[in-house]
């Protein structure tokens, strides 16, 4: 029996189910470069090359292992549209029996994969992706019977699982979690130790090269490409985080200061999300670090906690819910995605920094993605659908998996609360507490109305206002509610004409390009 073995572009580890029991003999193994992948968003020209390059490398180190590989280029003469049409390229040159792949991190995928037994008129076998560490049954079991369902306890379900920072049954150091010791404001003149550099081989020399001309338009540049592509830099990648950032990145998760893009956040979500790196591998290596008194506790527990609890929650959700998930909108939001998102071309000087480095990197950190570029999104009525394409594209650990409920749940409340007990909305006031993104602005936060007064100030009491009927009754809002009724009416009519003027003049700008 011969099988054809389908590795998609975040499938790239040799532990992926899709491999499992193999015959490097006899097996095809298929890893595609398509067309609609790269373009149904239109990716960062910086990820479309770390997502070819890292699939090259990887065919390369199976078929130095004795696996016949197939690998089909985008630069070929006739570049493939789709998965399906590369099967069929496949199907004209090799007798196969029948089809074996692993869970796509896509919805989308996954249809097109449960489509390919009748196109094909073959057993497909959809193996689960076992890299995660909750499978889809378990999450059922977790959530069955929760009115809401919250982060925090299916992490601590996660933590006594694993046994991952506990003594006993106990959490070590006490408590679950450290959060409240992670929010110091940022001090400019920290020497934050540089990001992973790793120079461009021929291979992503090939590819940068590849990317440049064929997705021109797209976000970004290929100028000064950097990422690990392979596992064992991915691997050198996560040690240097450990050594280190990681002693610092509790202390400072939430903290942006003007031209330090990477802080002392990890920067290996790209790694994790396409197979270069392995959750458990990076949540033992933290908890090592712990144990050798090499980082604090509230560091390392807050690392973990992305990688065993949020992580793995949010794609919980996303298979839960899809497709009806993709579609939320809980405040009919409908204003156009303001071209700022893709040119950096504002006033704003947070969001100014945070579009310009998301070009430059095809990475934003945690802050910047939440409190400013979401924030933003959610306080001016963005439509969902177009935040959620442009989150997807532009960042290199994106996959809609972890980006959508990331972005529909966590940042937009447009899930009406089933990830988040409240909309994660902020005035200017919490941006200047956490960067220093305000000296250098042309608006000033500490205004609170008329022409030069922060936009997010007006926007959040407005959005508070123009939403009353949907978050009234949230008990966790409810508070600013009070203090917005208690506001003098001139001053409830300033934030409204405020607001009034600024979102004309973005859909004024939108409209006319
Ligand atoms: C994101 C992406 C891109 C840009 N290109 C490819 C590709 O050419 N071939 C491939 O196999 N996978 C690619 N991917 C990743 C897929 O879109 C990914 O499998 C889905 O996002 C589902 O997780
Ligand atoms: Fe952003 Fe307002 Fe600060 Fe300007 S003043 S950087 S718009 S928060």
């Amino acid at each position: 029996m011969t099988a054809l073995r389908i590795i998609l572009g975040d499938q790239l580890s040799e532990q992926i189910s899709s491999l499992d029991g193999a015959d490097p003999q006899q097996d095809i193994i298929l890893m595609c470069e398509v067309t609609t992948e790269a373009t149904y968003v239109k990716h960062h020209k910086k990820k479309l090359a770390f997502i070819f390059s890292a699939m090259r490398h990887f065919a390369e180190e199976l078929q130095a292992k004795g696996y016949q590989v197939d690998y089909i280029r985008l630069d070929q003469d006739a570049p493939l549209h789709s998965f399906t049409e590369a099967i069929e390229q496949i199907f004209a040159t090799h007798k196969l029996d029948h089809i074996i792949t692993t869970e796509p991190g896509e919805y989308r995928v996954l249809m097109e994969q449960q489509s390919w037994a009748e196109t094909f008129d073959l057993p497909v076998f959809i193996r689960p992706d076992t890299r995660f560490l909750c499978n889809h049954a378990e999450f059922e079991r977790w959530s069955a019977g929760r009115k809401s369902l919250r982060m925090e306890y299916f992490y601590r379900d996660m933590r006594k699982k694993f046994a991952v920072l506990m003594e006993g049954d106990q959490p070590v150091g006490g408590q679950w979690n450290f959060d409240s010791e992670n929010r110091k404001s940022p001090q400019p003149s920290f020497d934050v130790p540089d990001t992973y550099h790793s120079a461009p081989d021929a291979v992503t020399r090939d590819v940068l090269h590849l990317v440049e001309t064929q997705f021109a338009d797209h976000m970004g540049d290929t100028s000064q490409f950097h990422f690990a592509v392979t596992a064992a830099q991915a691997r050198a990648a996560l040690a240097q985080f450990i050594e280190e950032r990681l002693p610092y990145f509790g202390d400072f998760q939430d903290a942006m200061i003007q031209g330090k893009p990477w802080m002392y956040h990890a920067h290996i979500g790209l790694y994790l999300n396409v197979g270069l790196l392995l959750p458990l591998d990076c949540i033992t290596a933290a908890e090592q670090a712990y144990r050798d008194q090499k980082a604090p506790l509230n560091a390392v527990e807050g690392f973990i906690r992305q990688i065993l609890g949020w992580r793995e929650f949010v794609r919980g959700i996303y298979w839960q819910k899809m497709p009806d998930y993709a579609e939320l909108n809980f405040f009919e939001a409908k204003r156009a995605l303001p071209a700022f998102y893709w040119d950096a071309d504002t006033k704003m000087n947070c969001m100014h920094q945070s579009v310009t480095e998301t070009a430059q990197n095809a990475y934003a950190h945690h802050i910047q993605r939440l409190m400013v570029l979401g924030n933003f999104a959610l306080l001016a009525g963005i439509d969902p659908r177009q935040v959620n394409d442009w989150f997807l594209s532009v960042y290199a650990d994106a996959f809609e998996w972890v980006e959508l409920p990331n972005v529909t749940g966590m940042a937009l409340f447009a899930d009406g609360g089933l990830l988040a007990s409240k909309p994660y909305a902020s005035g200017g006031t919490y941006i200047n507490k956490m960067s220093n993104y305000c000296k250098g602005c042309s608006y000033k936060v500490n205004q609170k109305s008329g022409p030069d007064a922060c936009p997010f100030n007006y926007l959040y009491w407005d959005f508070l206002d123009r939403n009353r009927e949907k978050l009234g009754n949230n008990h966790r809002v409810g508070m600013m509610y009070k203090v917005y009724d208690r506001m003098a009416d001139d001053k409830k009519q300033a934030i409204y004409y405020d607001s009034s003027a600024f979102l004309m003049g973005l859909d004024a700008k939108t409209n006319t390009g």
